[in-house]
């Protein structure tokens, strides 16, 4: 059997599961997870390596009306990405209705020569009546090369869609070696995984109005000793992550701890601090810093 590789965009609206669908295709975390829209905000790639394939995912964030400056990035990130792939999966959450949006996400499809795989998920909530129903109806909206339901949280026909997806593939390059999963600097996971806690426990605004900043990593044998900022945009906010007596905030330590040990397999000494940066989302300078926004210098 020849070797297949290619790249495959994950594209849809917020909360339609597209970084739950990554970590399930690649059976480990890679992209962090939460119930609030808008939770990724880079494209993130998940490489996965087995004897006749390659595929590198690109988790991308979640195509909505922007608010802010961050948000515009975000959706410019993932409207680029459909560019740079070999096909296309467009995540759709199976209990939520077509909308003005999806119009727009299929008429871009049509501006690009990519296929596209509609992948009805979150089918774990519905009854097949309704399963039935949605692909007569969305094989009606676009021309998909293949419409695949799936439920990313159980697992459900994702080995299906694997297979489907290798015929697709048309390179024989392998782009990764085959140890390598994620793309990104190690830095960047562990900011993500204390964002993740922060958008677990807190409510309304305060998920959006969150970044997380690394200071300082010192890796020594096999511990590692971190100082992370979170930053929030009012003090309103900062009181409400730091909690009373510091209970939140120790909170989210404790949480971001656990995991990143198991991630990183080391001792973890994580410090938190908490500060206010109003109107970061709006401010290329923090969106630059935070890596949301590339520098123009760099361009
Ligand atoms: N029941 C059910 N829930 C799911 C499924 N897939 C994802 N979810 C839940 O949907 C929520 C959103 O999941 P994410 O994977 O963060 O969604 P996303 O598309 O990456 O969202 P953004 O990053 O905001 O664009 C989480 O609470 C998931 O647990 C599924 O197949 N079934
Ligand atoms: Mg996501």
């Amino acid at each position: 059997m020849t070797f297949k590789s290619g790249f495959v965009a994950l594209i849809g609206r917020p909360n339609a599961g597209k970084s739950t669908l990554l970590n399930s295709l690649m059976n480990q975390k890679i992209a962090i997870v939460s119930d609030k829209p808008q939770t990724t905000r880079n494209v993130i790639r998940g490489i996965r390596t087995d004897e006749n394939s390659q595929i590198v995912f690109l988790d991308t964030p979640g195509i909505h009306k922007p608010k802010h400056e961050l948000g515009r990035q975000m959706n410019k990130e993932s409207f680029s990405s459909l560019h740079e792939v070999d096909l296309i999966y467009y995540l759709i959450d199976a209990t939520e209705g077509y909308g003005p949006g999806d119009q727009f996400v299929i008429e871009l499809f049509k501006t690009v020569k990519t296929p596209v795989f509609l992948i009805l998920n979150k089918i774990d909530k519905i009854n097949r009546q309704s399963l039935i129903e949605l692909l007569s109806r969305w094989s009606e909206r676009y021309d998909f090369s293949e419409i695949i339901p799936v439920s990313a949280l159980t697992a459900d026909n994702t080995k299906q869609l694997m297979e489907v997806t290798k015929r697709y593939l048309s390179d024989s390059v392998q782009y990764y070696p085959s140890d390598q999963v994620r793309d990104y600097p190690e830095a960047f996971l562990i900011s993500e995984v204390i964002r993740e806690k922060v958008l677990q426990l807190t409510h309304q605004e305060i998920p959006h109005s969150v970044a997380v900043m690394i200071e300082d990593i010192e890796s020594i044998e096999n511990s590692i000793s971190i100082r992370a900022v979170i930053l929030v945009e009012r003090t309103s906010q900062k009181g409400i992550i730091i909690g009373k007596n510091g209970s939140m905030k120790n909170e989210i330590n404790k949480r971001a701890t656990i995991e990143l040990r198991n991630l990183l397999n080391a001792k973890v000494y994580l410090e938190l601090f908490v500060k206010v940066e109003t109107d970061w989302r709006n401010r290329n300078r923090q969106l630059i810093d935070l890596g949301y926004k590339q520098d123009p210098k760099d361009e």
